[in-house]
Protein backbone atom coordinates (compact mmCIF):
# COMPACT_ATOMS: atom_id res chain seq x y z
CA UNK A 1 0.00 0.00 0.00
CA UNK A 2 0.72 3.30 -1.00
CA UNK A 3 1.98 5.45 2.46
CA UNK A 4 1.04 8.69 1.38
CA UNK A 5 -2.64 6.93 1.02
CA UNK A 6 -4.24 6.96 4.60
CA UNK A 7 -7.74 4.87 4.85
CA UNK A 8 -10.77 6.55 6.50
CA UNK A 9 -11.71 2.87 7.12
CA UNK A 10 -10.02 -0.20 6.98
CA UNK A 11 -9.16 -0.99 3.41
CA UNK A 12 -11.04 -3.45 2.20
CA UNK A 13 -14.18 -5.14 -0.89
CA UNK A 14 -17.21 -6.43 0.08
CA UNK A 15 -20.93 -5.88 -0.79
CA UNK A 16 -23.66 -4.16 -0.52
CA UNK A 17 -27.19 -4.33 -1.86
CA UNK A 18 -25.25 -7.17 -4.04
CA UNK A 19 -23.22 -4.54 -5.95
CA UNK A 20 -19.56 -4.57 -5.36
CA UNK A 21 -17.95 -1.69 -3.63
CA UNK A 22 -14.66 -0.27 -2.13
CA UNK A 23 -13.79 2.02 0.65
CA UNK A 24 -12.38 4.58 -1.05
CA UNK A 25 -8.80 5.56 0.15
CA UNK A 26 -8.02 8.97 0.86
CA UNK A 27 -4.74 11.19 0.87
CA UNK A 28 -2.93 13.41 3.87
CA UNK A 29 -4.78 16.08 2.07
CA UNK A 30 -8.24 14.36 1.39
CA UNK A 31 -8.37 13.47 5.29
CA UNK A 32 -7.84 17.39 5.87
CA UNK A 33 -10.47 18.17 3.44
CA UNK A 34 -12.60 15.39 5.54
CA UNK A 35 -11.88 16.99 8.76
CA UNK A 36 -13.61 20.35 7.39
CA UNK A 37 -16.38 18.80 6.02
CA UNK A 38 -17.65 17.17 9.73
CA UNK A 39 -17.13 20.61 10.86
CA UNK A 40 -19.39 21.94 8.23
CA UNK A 41 -21.93 19.45 9.25
CA UNK A 42 -25.37 21.44 9.22
CA UNK A 43 -24.97 23.36 5.99
CA UNK A 44 -23.43 20.36 4.59
CA UNK A 45 -26.53 18.64 5.14
CA UNK A 46 -28.58 20.88 3.99
CA UNK A 47 -27.12 20.91 0.96
CA UNK A 48 -27.36 17.33 0.22
CA UNK A 49 -31.00 17.39 1.44
CA UNK A 50 -31.69 19.99 -1.23
CA UNK A 51 -29.58 18.08 -3.66
CA UNK A 52 -32.27 15.00 -2.60
CA UNK A 53 -35.21 17.03 -3.28
CA UNK A 54 -33.71 18.38 -6.86
CA UNK A 55 -33.43 14.44 -7.44
CA UNK A 56 -37.45 14.26 -6.45
CA UNK A 57 -38.06 16.72 -8.96
CA UNK A 58 -36.40 15.15 -12.28
CA UNK A 59 -37.78 12.13 -11.23
CA UNK A 60 -41.56 13.18 -11.22
CA UNK A 61 -40.60 14.87 -14.41
CA UNK A 62 -40.02 11.66 -15.76
CA UNK A 63 -42.77 9.96 -14.15
CA UNK A 64 -44.81 12.30 -15.41
CA UNK A 65 -43.39 11.52 -19.61
CA UNK A 66 -43.84 8.18 -18.91
CA UNK A 67 -47.40 8.49 -18.32
CA UNK A 68 -47.88 10.23 -20.74
CA UNK A 69 -45.97 8.08 -23.15
CA UNK A 70 -48.30 5.22 -22.32
CA UNK A 71 -51.47 7.37 -22.38
CA UNK A 72 -50.44 8.45 -26.26
CA UNK A 73 -48.31 6.10 -27.81
CA UNK A 74 -49.50 2.55 -26.14
CA UNK A 75 -46.29 1.62 -24.44
CA UNK A 76 -43.83 2.73 -21.61
CA UNK A 77 -40.68 4.17 -23.02
CA UNK A 78 -38.99 3.56 -19.35
CA UNK A 79 -38.17 0.52 -18.17
CA UNK A 80 -36.88 1.41 -14.91
CA UNK A 81 -35.43 4.44 -12.72
CA UNK A 82 -32.76 4.82 -10.30
CA UNK A 83 -30.70 7.58 -9.19
CA UNK A 84 -27.98 8.68 -6.15
CA UNK A 85 -26.66 11.19 -3.98
CA UNK A 86 -22.58 11.25 -4.47
CA UNK A 87 -21.05 9.88 -1.27
CA UNK A 88 -19.27 12.20 0.83
CA UNK A 89 -16.21 10.28 0.08
CA UNK A 90 -16.68 10.68 -3.56
CA UNK A 91 -17.55 14.01 -3.15
CA UNK A 92 -13.90 14.70 -1.08
CA UNK A 93 -11.75 12.64 -3.76
CA UNK A 94 -13.54 15.03 -6.81
CA UNK A 95 -12.40 17.99 -5.28
CA UNK A 96 -9.32 16.51 -4.89
CA UNK A 97 -9.04 15.63 -8.27
CA UNK A 98 -9.93 19.25 -9.61
CA UNK A 99 -7.32 20.70 -6.40
CA UNK A 100 -10.15 22.31 -5.35
CA UNK A 101 -10.78 22.50 -1.69
CA UNK A 102 -13.24 21.29 0.00
CA UNK A 103 -16.18 24.14 0.95
CA UNK A 104 -20.64 23.67 0.75
CA UNK A 105 -19.70 26.71 -1.88
CA UNK A 106 -17.14 24.47 -4.23
CA UNK A 107 -19.28 21.44 -3.72
CA UNK A 108 -22.12 23.59 -5.38
CA UNK A 109 -20.21 25.50 -8.22
CA UNK A 110 -17.86 23.06 -9.04
CA UNK A 111 -18.88 19.39 -9.41
CA UNK A 112 -22.17 19.08 -11.22
CA UNK A 113 -22.73 15.47 -10.41
CA UNK A 114 -23.62 15.50 -6.89
CA UNK A 115 -27.05 14.24 -7.71
CA UNK A 116 -27.81 11.44 -10.21
CA UNK A 117 -30.59 10.00 -11.74
CA UNK A 118 -30.68 7.21 -14.12
CA UNK A 119 -33.20 6.65 -16.76
CA UNK A 120 -33.70 3.10 -18.58
CA UNK A 121 -35.36 2.90 -21.91
CA UNK A 122 -36.49 0.10 -23.60
CA UNK A 123 -35.29 1.53 -27.43
CA UNK A 124 -32.95 3.70 -28.55
CA UNK A 125 -35.26 6.10 -29.89
CA UNK A 126 -37.00 7.01 -26.40
CA UNK A 127 -33.98 7.89 -25.08
CA UNK A 128 -33.84 11.21 -27.46
CA UNK A 129 -37.61 11.92 -27.17
CA UNK A 130 -37.54 11.79 -23.18
CA UNK A 131 -34.02 13.81 -23.45
CA UNK A 132 -36.22 16.33 -25.60
CA UNK A 133 -39.12 15.95 -23.54
CA UNK A 134 -37.08 16.99 -20.53
CA UNK A 135 -34.96 19.86 -22.22
CA UNK A 136 -38.01 21.98 -23.28
CA UNK A 137 -39.40 22.19 -20.06
CA UNK A 138 -39.84 26.05 -18.93
CA UNK A 139 -38.19 25.19 -15.59
CA UNK A 140 -35.08 23.12 -16.88
CA UNK A 141 -31.79 24.52 -18.13
CA UNK A 142 -29.84 22.25 -19.92
CA UNK A 143 -26.14 23.06 -18.93
CA UNK A 144 -24.36 20.53 -20.87
CA UNK A 145 -24.77 16.95 -22.57
CA UNK A 146 -22.99 14.20 -23.84
CA UNK A 147 -24.10 12.18 -26.00
CA UNK A 148 -21.73 8.74 -25.75
CA UNK A 149 -24.67 7.07 -28.49
CA UNK A 150 -23.59 8.77 -31.30
CA UNK A 151 -19.90 9.15 -30.12
CA UNK A 152 -19.38 6.07 -28.11
CA UNK A 153 -16.45 6.18 -25.53
CA UNK A 154 -13.34 4.56 -26.79
CA UNK A 155 -14.15 1.24 -24.34
CA UNK A 156 -16.74 1.42 -25.85
CA UNK A 157 -19.70 3.09 -22.95
CA UNK A 158 -22.94 4.46 -24.65
CA UNK A 159 -25.25 6.34 -22.10
CA UNK A 160 -27.12 9.91 -23.24
CA UNK A 161 -26.15 12.72 -20.41
CA UNK A 162 -27.47 15.63 -19.63
CA UNK A 163 -26.48 18.33 -16.67
CA UNK A 164 -29.84 20.62 -15.93
CA UNK A 165 -30.46 22.79 -13.72
CA UNK A 166 -34.12 22.73 -11.59
CA UNK A 167 -35.67 25.10 -9.27
CA UNK A 168 -36.81 23.49 -6.00
CA UNK A 169 -38.59 25.12 -3.59
CA UNK A 170 -38.01 25.75 0.02
CA UNK A 171 -40.22 26.88 2.51
CA UNK A 172 -37.72 30.45 2.87
CA UNK A 173 -36.10 30.30 -0.73
CA UNK A 174 -36.05 28.69 -4.77
CA UNK A 175 -32.83 27.25 -5.50
CA UNK A 176 -31.57 26.12 -8.73
CA UNK A 177 -29.87 22.67 -8.36
CA UNK A 178 -27.79 20.75 -10.96
CA UNK A 179 -28.57 16.99 -11.37
CA UNK A 180 -26.51 14.67 -13.88
CA UNK A 181 -29.28 12.41 -15.99
CA UNK A 182 -27.87 9.30 -17.64
CA UNK A 183 -30.36 8.15 -20.40
CA UNK A 184 -29.79 4.73 -21.76
CA UNK A 185 -31.52 1.72 -22.88
CA UNK A 186 -31.19 -1.76 -21.00
CA UNK A 187 -28.50 -3.14 -23.03
CA UNK A 188 -26.34 -0.08 -22.88
CA UNK A 189 -27.23 -0.45 -18.67
CA UNK A 190 -26.46 -3.87 -18.81
CA UNK A 191 -22.81 -3.49 -20.49
CA UNK A 192 -21.84 -0.18 -18.04
CA UNK A 193 -23.11 -2.27 -15.23
CA UNK A 194 -20.39 -5.16 -15.75
CA UNK A 195 -17.50 -2.94 -17.11
CA UNK A 196 -18.22 -0.79 -13.91
CA UNK A 197 -17.65 -3.69 -11.71
CA UNK A 198 -14.68 -5.15 -13.83
CA UNK A 199 -13.00 -1.61 -13.23
CA UNK A 200 -13.04 -2.49 -9.26
CA UNK A 201 -11.86 -6.11 -9.48
CA UNK A 202 -8.79 -5.09 -9.33
CA UNK A 203 -7.75 -8.70 -8.73
CA UNK A 204 -8.78 -9.76 -12.54
CA UNK A 205 -6.66 -11.52 -14.40
CA UNK A 206 -5.72 -11.10 -18.29
CA UNK A 207 -7.27 -7.54 -17.25
CA UNK A 208 -6.56 -6.14 -20.56
CA UNK A 209 -7.71 -8.97 -22.43
CA UNK A 210 -11.67 -8.42 -20.62
CA UNK A 211 -11.15 -4.83 -21.39
CA UNK A 212 -11.11 -5.49 -25.04
CA UNK A 213 -13.37 -8.25 -25.05
CA UNK A 214 -15.75 -5.78 -23.05
CA UNK A 215 -15.56 -3.59 -26.26
CA UNK A 216 -16.21 -5.91 -28.61
CA UNK A 217 -19.56 -6.82 -26.39
CA UNK A 218 -20.61 -3.42 -26.38
CA UNK A 219 -20.57 -3.35 -30.48
CA UNK A 220 -22.95 -6.31 -30.53
CA UNK A 221 -25.16 -4.89 -27.99
CA UNK A 222 -24.94 -1.77 -30.05
CA UNK A 223 -25.88 -4.05 -32.83
CA UNK A 224 -28.79 -5.78 -30.61
CA UNK A 225 -30.31 -1.77 -29.62
CA UNK A 226 -30.27 -1.27 -33.85
CA UNK A 227 -32.20 -4.81 -34.61
CA UNK A 228 -34.51 -4.54 -31.61
CA UNK A 229 -35.90 -0.95 -32.90
CA UNK A 230 -35.89 -2.30 -36.77
CA UNK A 231 -38.45 -5.32 -35.10
CA UNK A 232 -40.72 -2.86 -33.13
CA UNK A 233 -41.19 -0.58 -35.96
CA UNK A 234 -41.96 -4.08 -38.53
CA UNK A 235 -44.57 -5.15 -35.82
CA UNK A 236 -45.90 -1.53 -35.14
CA UNK A 237 -46.25 -1.08 -38.90
CA UNK A 238 -47.61 -4.57 -39.60
CA UNK A 239 -49.85 -4.41 -36.54
CA UNK A 240 -53.65 -5.84 -37.78
CA UNK A 241 -56.52 -3.42 -38.21
CA UNK A 242 -58.30 -3.27 -35.20
CA UNK A 243 -61.40 -4.78 -34.83
CA UNK A 244 -64.27 -2.63 -33.03
CA UNK A 245 -64.20 -4.47 -30.27
CA UNK A 246 -60.43 -3.98 -30.16
CA UNK A 247 -61.15 -0.78 -30.16
CA UNK A 248 -63.56 -0.18 -26.91
CA UNK A 249 -61.01 -2.32 -24.68
CA UNK A 250 -58.24 0.28 -26.15
CA UNK A 251 -60.75 2.83 -24.93
CA UNK A 252 -61.01 1.46 -21.78
CA UNK A 253 -57.79 1.15 -20.62
CA UNK A 254 -57.04 3.98 -21.72
CA UNK A 255 -59.47 5.54 -19.17
CA UNK A 256 -57.94 3.19 -16.42
CA UNK A 257 -54.26 4.17 -17.22
CA UNK A 258 -55.15 7.71 -16.81
CA UNK A 259 -55.74 7.07 -13.50
CA UNK A 260 -52.50 5.65 -12.58
P1 LIG B 1 -20.62 7.42 -10.59
O1 LIG B 1 -20.38 6.78 -9.29
O2 LIG B 1 -21.45 6.56 -11.52
O3 LIG B 1 -21.18 8.80 -10.48
P2 LIG B 1 -16.74 13.51 -14.42
O4 LIG B 1 -18.21 13.25 -14.15
O5 LIG B 1 -16.42 14.98 -14.43
O6 LIG B 1 -15.87 12.71 -13.49
P3 LIG B 1 -16.82 13.31 -17.17
O7 LIG B 1 -15.97 12.46 -18.07
O8 LIG B 1 -16.84 14.75 -17.45
O9 LIG B 1 -16.33 12.93 -15.75
O10 LIG B 1 -18.31 12.87 -17.12
P4 LIG B 1 -19.07 11.84 -18.01
O11 LIG B 1 -18.24 11.39 -19.13
O12 LIG B 1 -20.36 12.50 -18.33
O13 LIG B 1 -19.24 10.57 -17.04
C1 LIG B 1 -19.87 10.68 -15.82
C2 LIG B 1 -20.52 9.37 -15.41
O14 LIG B 1 -20.86 8.55 -16.54
C3 LIG B 1 -19.64 8.47 -14.57
O15 LIG B 1 -19.76 8.89 -13.24
C4 LIG B 1 -20.26 7.10 -14.79
O16 LIG B 1 -21.46 6.96 -14.06
C5 LIG B 1 -20.63 7.18 -16.26
N1 LIG B 1 -19.52 6.73 -17.12
C6 LIG B 1 -18.73 7.51 -17.89
N2 LIG B 1 -17.85 6.76 -18.55
C7 LIG B 1 -18.08 5.48 -18.22
C8 LIG B 1 -17.48 4.23 -18.60
O17 LIG B 1 -16.54 4.17 -19.37
N3 LIG B 1 -17.99 3.09 -18.02
C9 LIG B 1 -19.04 3.13 -17.15
N4 LIG B 1 -19.47 1.98 -16.66
N5 LIG B 1 -19.61 4.30 -16.76
C10 LIG B 1 -19.15 5.45 -17.28
P5 LIG B 1 -18.62 8.60 -12.17
O18 LIG B 1 -18.41 9.84 -11.42
O19 LIG B 1 -17.42 7.99 -12.83
O20 LIG B 1 -19.21 7.51 -11.25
Amino acid sequence: MNNDFLPINEEHTGTENNQLFMVPMVDKGIFEQAKKMAGTVVEYRELRMMYSCAIKEIRTKFDVLNSEFNVRYQRNPIASITSRLKSSASILEKLSRLKVPFSVENVNEHLHDVAGIRVICYYVDDIYRLAHALAKQDDITVLNFKDYIKNPKPNGYRSYHLIVSVPVFFSDQTREMKVEVQIRTIAMDFWASLEHQLKYKKEVPDQAEIVSQLTDCATQISQIDTQMYEIRNRIEQAEDEPTEEDLLLEKLRRIDLADE
